[in-house]
């Protein structure tokens, strides 16, 4: 990785991704492109930021020769919960985003690194609920789901096919303070946060007994930089590697902050949506595999990811 491309930088995981890659690069080695430009972001204030529409393949592919970049790291995509009300659109940007960049990897040179992230959403309700293994089937049953099992297929053949050195992970729930996510199931989990601080209250759209996995931005980071450094003979996935740091239900994350906010309230207002889609979704789910390819090793767990947050957040509301 040498001068990266990144779509979807002022998402979530784009920014957060932007910030490591420029320290860790240069900052004229990092172009980060997004749909919109938002004014005073650091994304787009402190370094190379670019409008690109990932479904516009000749402006994409023309930015990646302009910049002569040798990594693209796909982002720019439709969350479950978004996708679920709009699925016609979801599948085209998901999709035609993702052939895109493949595409634009693939014509640009032969090993081209590339990742783009697949989700636990990858699996559906018949997979095994409880340490969901890596290979067994994958039956999603939403729109978000299909287009990231589909996700996974298309990167295996553009890397079997064409050589395109891809990497990719299921990311689980991710939780920060400097980005909100969009359109999620798991961002309940962000949320509850804001408000415990705000408030001392938090109205759940998830229903307690639900697990999902989880996992702090700063070790979703860390893994995306281990994966694309990790050596490639090490990699026998190239599918897409689970990944996980913790997996709990509403009451343990409301457990976690009452250690520093006593009084902090839990109460239920059910999403019926969303909550469809997380009972789809594992418990948990088994990431052994990328711990013995690539060393995956999170280091937050819930209580530390809970210190962070209200500390990192309060910190924000001064
Ligand atoms: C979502 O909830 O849609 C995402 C995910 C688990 O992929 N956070």
């Amino acid at each position: 990785m040498k001068k990266v491309m990144i779509t979807g930088a002022l998402g979530q995981i784009g920014s957060e991704l932007t910030e490591r890659l420029r320290r860790d690069l240069g900052v004229d080695n990092v172009i980060s492109t997004d749909i919109r430009t938002v004014e005073g972001s650091p994304v787009v204030e402190d370094g190379q930021f670019e409008e690109l529409d990932v479904t516009n393949y000749d402006n994409f592919l023309d930015m990646a020769k302009r910049y002569e970049v040798d990594t693209i790291i796909h982002l720019a995509a439709l969350l479950s919960a978004t996708a679920e009300k709009r699925p016609a659109f979801a599948w085209n940007l998901n999709m035609t985003g993702l052939m895109n960049a493949l595409e634009v990897a693939r014509e640009i040179g032969p090993e081209t690194k590339f990742f783009a992230p697949s989700s636990i959403a990858a699996y559906g309700p018949d997979a095994e609920p409880d340490n969901t293994p890596q290979d067994t089937v994958m039956h999603p049953t939403t729109m978000y789901g299909v287009t990231k099992v589909a996700g996974e297929l298309l990167e295996n053949y553009y890397h079997t096919k064409y050589g395109v050195d891809t990497r990719s992970v299921r990311f689980p729930g991710l939780i920060s303070y400097k980005v909100a996510p969009g359109g999620g199931t798991t961002d309940y989990a962000v949320d509850i946060y804001y408000e415990a601080l705000k408030n001392k209250s938090y109205t759940s759209f998830i229903d307690k007994g639900t697990y999902m996995d989880m996992m702090y931005m700063d070790d979703a980071i860390e893994g995306i930089v281990k994966l694309m450094n990790a050596d490639a003979d090490r990699l026998e996935h190239r599918n897409s590697f689970n990944i996980t740091a913790m997996a709990f239900d509403p009451e343990q994350i409301a457990a976690s902050i009452r250690r520093r906010i006593p009084d902090f309230e839990m109460n239920y207002d059910v999403d019926p949506v969303r909550q469809g889609i997380a009972n789809s979704w594992p418990n948990s789910i088994d990431d052994s595999d990328a711990r013995k390819e690539w060393d995956f090793s999170p280091n937050f767990d819930l209580d530390k990811m809970t210190d962070e947050m209200l500390e990192k957040l309060s910190a924000k509301f001064k």
